[in-house]
């Protein structure tokens, strides 16, 4: 029987830093009705759903900073989202900010969790590409993540959904190869990805023009290269006097791109994804174990390769 899975893109407007938790799920509710009403088995949420994208701050009021984070997932503000996925029937991926002890201290992970059909958590993923500075640099675009979260520590971990191995990856993750080719080889078929990504770069104007061309470049690649579906949802617009990109999309193994979101507000897009594709695109080139060299490649495995090493002759 044929292998599909009915994916929804649930791309967001932006979120203020004024919005409870309460408004915002209640707006997440709402796209997942209509991805639902779409014949969506699954659906994708941005990064940092739940709240504005608070890094471009420098905030150092620990109760301020604390305010961004969850503390449990499901906990009483998400419940209500987890709630609508069981009577909808439609699992999701939803990026947010978390907080959790671990190893008798309290750790902060940039994460997404994936629920079930049935509303049950299935798994969870923590960014591991984290982006930007601790403090903020002269003639840079305030982007502090790394104050404000640590680098993943769950590997690139690939989840069964309705027995369709699901990856996830987390904005700045989609710029790098590896992040594909390390939840291909964890078995992925669909990898679902939230961004926040801003317009503008003070530090690089020359790329101005590219920034959409440089979300969809990495995304479509990955998908081609390592013959996955992709699934990614923007948090998009203006900010908090921010502008975001949009762009949310879903993208075949053969690295087209199939549904294009068209605003950049709260917004559904769905695919009913062939997973027969994988193979099909797979055969056209991408046999890794006939052809792929894992051998040669252990510069890629060192903690902190060189950019640019010196090549003999
Ligand atoms: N959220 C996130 O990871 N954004 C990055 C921009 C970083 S700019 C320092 C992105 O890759 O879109």
């Amino acid at each position: 029987m044929a292998r599909r899975l009915n994916v929804a893109v649930c791309q967001t407007g932006p979120i203020a830093r004024a919005e409870s938790r309460a408004d915002v799920v209640a707006r997440l509710i709402a796209l997942l009705e209509t991805a639902a009403a779409g014949g969506a088995e699954l659906a994708v949420f941005p990064e940092m759903a739940l709240t504005t994208f608070f890094p471009r701050w420098d905030l150092t009021d620990p109760d301020e900073i604390r305010a961004f984070y969850e503390r449990e997932m499901p906990g009483p503000d998400t419940a209500p989202l987890f709630a609508a996925a069981r009577r909808l029937k439609v699992g999701f991926a939803l990026g947010y900010c978390e907080s959790v002890v671990e190893d008798g201290r309290e750790r902060r992970f940039n994460t997404m969790v994936l629920a079930g059909r049935d509303g049950a958590v299935i798994g969870r993923y923590r960014k591991m590409h984290v982006p930007g500075s601790e403090a903020p640099e002269e003639g840079v675009t305030v982007h502090l993540e790394r104050r404000y979260f640590e680098p993943g520590n769950l590997g690139f971990p690939v989840f069964s959904f309705e027995g369709v191995r699901i990856g996830m990856a987390i904005c700045n993750d989609r710029r790098w190869p590896e992040t594909y080719r390390m939840l291909c080889l964890n078995g992925a078929e669909m990898v679902l990805i939230g961004y926040n990504t801003p317009l503008l770069l003070t530090e690089t104007p020359r790329l101005a023009h590219l920034r959409m061309f440089h979300n969809h470049l990495p995304m479509q690649a990955g998908a081609y290269q390592n013959t996955v579906w992709i699934a990614a949802a923007a948090k998009a617009g203006v900010e908090e006097g921010q502008a975001l990109i949009g762009g949310s999309c879903i993208i075949a193994p053969s690295g087209e791109i199939v549904a294009l979101a068209n605003s950049l507000g709260d917004e559904v897009i769905v695919h009913r994804a062939d997973l027969a594709m994988n193979e099909d695109c797979a055969k056209a080139g991408f046999d890794f174990a006939r052809y792929r060299r894992p051998d040669e490649y252990a510069l890629i495995a060192q903690a902190a390769g060189p950019r640019r090493p010196a090549t003999a002759g």
